[in-house]
């Protein structure tokens, strides 16, 4: 294992709900530490070029619509494993199939409106963290 950083946002259903912290302490109660954050509102024409991967799925127009619905907050995860010790921490895409204690078992609404979003693979997390973040504002 090796200390690694990924990209994650909290989505729009969890601003709205004044989620932040809580999710939050998900992260460091599980040993990840938040290394870089802002909250932002993304335009419909940046969430489609975050997405960019997704632009041939049914659901990627959706998806950008509710992505740049309201405030999110993106922010670098740094740990042993992150990019995976993440995912667990997340949980499975559709709320209704992901395991108890994970972040959207327990606060995601839909598929859609699913809390979160975590960097997949390493190759993800270097353009995702570059896609929200200058070198300046990643204190190594
Ligand atoms: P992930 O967020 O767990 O990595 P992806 O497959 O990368 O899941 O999909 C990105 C986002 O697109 C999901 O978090 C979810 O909000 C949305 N999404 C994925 N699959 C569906 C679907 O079948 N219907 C509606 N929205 C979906
Ligand atoms: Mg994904």
């Amino acid at each position: 294992m090796a200390v690694e950083r990924t990209l994650s946002i909290l989505k729009p259903d969890a601003t709205e709900r004044n989620l932040t912290g809580q999710i939050n302490a998900r992260f460091e109660a599980a040993g990840l530490r938040i290394v870089a954050q802002k909250r932002l509102q993304l335009t419909d024409a940046q969430a489609g070029l975050f997405y960019q991967e997704h632009s041939a799925r049914p659901f990627y127009k959706d998806l950008c619509g509710f992505m740049s619905s309201g405030p999110i907050v993106a922010q670098v995860l740094e740990g042993e494993n992150a990019i995976l010790a993440n995912r667990d921490i997340m949980g499975a895409t559709n709320p209704a199939n992901a395991a108890a204690g994970t972040i959207r078992k327990d606060f995601a609404v839909s598929i859609d409106a699913n809390s979160v979003h975590g960097s997949d693979s390493p190759a993800a997390a270097a353009r995702e963290i570059s896609f929200f973040f200058s070198t300046l504002e990643l204190v190594g």
